[in-house]
């Protein structure tokens, strides 16, 4: 059935020369289904349990819900590893409850946005299996296969993501099949014209029954040439896009997001520029890679550096300025939780959650907020190996100790960045397990969710929900937050984030301290006198002062 979106009209002759689109006003929240809501006591989130807190999210403001996976998988990447692309995972649900979670998120204007997940199956998906039992299977052709090389060991040393060869054996065609992520999840060869017609007649499928359109997993690999050993950004990925769009996606009022970590202020505009008929925006990680370790990676805490972390922000602000469209996030669900990465999960735990929100959802962009973060959840301080769950920090975890790592090294290191921390049970309440489920959760709640909780955030005056809700409230009604031109301000100031947004005579001026510490700054004529003060991590003030004071993580933002 059909979801009932703003309808579209043109934007302000400001703004870019081109249509504006319901999602250019819309604010996106991430549900990683495992994790979300227990509607049946197994410990493990569900649609149904999805649906119960519909309410929230429209309180809220959302405008649409990217789901992660709720697919049919042998749950080895919790469902990043699809074995049936038209089924539900039983543990999540059916496909009743999918069209019901459709129809009632459309009631409240709420859109679903599937994950795609393309550039791969899971091995236990039935064109694998027909694949690997048989070189003359049709399905064998929808994979990447290579005769072993001459020591009759792997065709090449590439390595996999998730640790190990990228090449795995399979005895039964006497050949090699590639996989950039786990042995589980086979790439699929968009080479291959019956593959793309199979993904492009799924994704049609999922779009008549009414979803908003798909975020995309890493859909800059889809146009690798493994024997050239360019994986990322290979050469038939904007070909494939572009017929993508032509056999899917043209002439739908759909959202497209895709992921990439390699994609570049360079390159950005190849996927999402007007004239591309691509997708309508990227989720990059330049600012998120900059607080990992250069060689060593995420395991390997590293400094955060604000001012190499502005400058990846104001880059992509600066690159779709007038072209393109841009994703802002500072979480996900392979990402630790912002409040304890960038700033302070302990004493200033409210004000931090406060103002990283602010920074991010006044620049030019789709806003994504992650399950919890609207009420500040942390980082869960794992103490031992067993844990954790996930196969990245599980696999790494047995490399790097092979290699010598001492574990409570490795362990400092996952407690800092490992996917599980925003994996944990969404804290509803105080109850046991955060009121998730009534019976044992997969993984461990974070033990805080006797504080930390939506019911005893929604009743503190410091509430973070209803900050959040006001910044999601303010996009929705002006053009200055939606379209309005960025322009960063105290560029190399190592503690502190500003920026003016301008459109037309109108301009809006966000200052931020990032640290623990009071900061004093004078600020320029251009932004100092009376202003109308539009959020504010602590108390209001109805004036830009020349000389500015900042209390710990303080924000503020005026219409000047
Ligand atoms: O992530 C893409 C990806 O490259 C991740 O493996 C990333 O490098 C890692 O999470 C950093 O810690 C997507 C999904 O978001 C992720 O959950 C999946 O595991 C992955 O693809 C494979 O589908």
């Amino acid at each position: 059935m059909p979801v009932t979106l703003q309808a579209p009209h043109v934007a302000p002759a400001a703004a870019a020369e081109r249509t504006e689109h319901w999602w250019h006003r819309a604010t996106g929240y991430q549900i990683y289904p495992r994790s979300f809501a227990d509607s049946d006591g197994d410990g493990m989130g569900d649609i149904p349990g999805i649906i119960s807190k519909l309410d929230h999210l429209a309180d809220l403001g959302i405008g649409f819900i990217w789901l992660s996976p709720v697919y049919a998988s042998p749950m080895i990447d919790n469902g990043y590893d699809i074995s049936d692309y038209r089924g539900i995972a039983p543990e999540f649900g059916t496909l009743v409850d999918m069209d019901r979670l459709t129809a009632e998120a459309g009631a409240r204007g709420i859109g679903i946005v599937m994950d795609l997940v393309v550039n791969h199956s899971s091995s236990l998906h039935r064109w694998f299996q027909a694949a690997r039992a048989s070189r003359d299977a049709p399905e064998h052709g929808y994979y990447i296969w290579r005769d072993p090389g001459s020591d009759g060991g792997p065709p090449d040393d590439a390595r996999a993501a998730f640790g190990g060869s990228a090449w795995t054996f399979v005895p039964e065609v006497g050949q090699y099949y590639f996989h950039f992520f786990s042995p589980a999840q086979p790439d699929l060869n968009w080479q291959n014209p019956a593959l793309r017609e199979e993904v492009y007649d799924m994704m049609r499928w999922w779009l008549d029954r009414g979803i908003a359109g798909f975020r995309m997993d890493v859909i800059s690999l889809i146009g690798k040439d493994v024997d050239e050993r360019v994986y990322e950004e290979g050469p038939f990925l904007h070909p494939f896009l572009q017929e993508m769009h032509r056999e899917v996606l043209a002439g739908r009022d759909v959202l497209t997001i895709g992921e990439s970590w390699s994609v570049s202020t360079e390159t950005g505009l190849l996927y999402c520029g007007h004239d591309r008929n691509e997708l309508d925006m990227v989720f990059e990680f330049s600012h998120i890679r900059e607080g990992w370790h250069p060689e060593l990676g995420k395991f390997a805490p590293k400094p955060f550096d604000l001012v190499a972390f502005k400058h990846a922000i104001f880059s992509w602000q600066d690159l779709t300025r007038d072209d393109g469209w841009h994703a802002l996030f500072l979480s996900n669900h392979d990402l630790p939780r912002q409040v304890s990465f960038y700033a302070d999960d302990q004493t200033h735990r409210r004000a931090a959650a406060r103002t990283l929100a602010t920074v991010l959802h006044l620049l030019k962009g789709t806003p994504f907020v992650y399950q919890g973060e609207e009420i500040g959840m942390t980082n869960a301080r794992f103490e031992r190996i067993d844990q954790y769950r996930d196969l990245e920090t599980l696999n790494h975890f047995e490399s790097q100790i092979a290699h010598g790592v001492p574990p409570e090294v490795f362990l400092a290191g996952a407690n800092r960045n490992s996917r599980d921390h925003s994996r944990t049970p969404m804290q509803w309440s105080a109850a046991p397990h955060g009121g998730f489920t009534t019976g044992t959760p997969w993984i461990e709640a974070n033990p805080n969710f006797t504080e930390v909780n939506v019911e005893g955030d929604k009743a503190h005056p410091d509430s973070v929900f209803a900050h959040y809700r006001r910044l999601i409230a303010l996009r929705k009604d002006s053009d200055l937050v939606c379209f309005g031109r960025t322009e960063q301000m105290f560029a190399d100031d190592p503690d502190i984030v500003a920026y003016q947004r301008r459109l037309g005579d109108e301009r809006l001026f966000v200052i931020a301290n990032f640290t623990g510490r009071e900061q004093l700054r004078d600020l320029p004529d251009e932004v100092c006198g009376p202003a109308e003060c539009v959020i504010a991590s602590h108390a209001g003030r109805d004036e830009v002062p020349c000389a500015i004071a900042l209390a710990p993580f303080e924000s503020l933002a005026w219409k000047l």
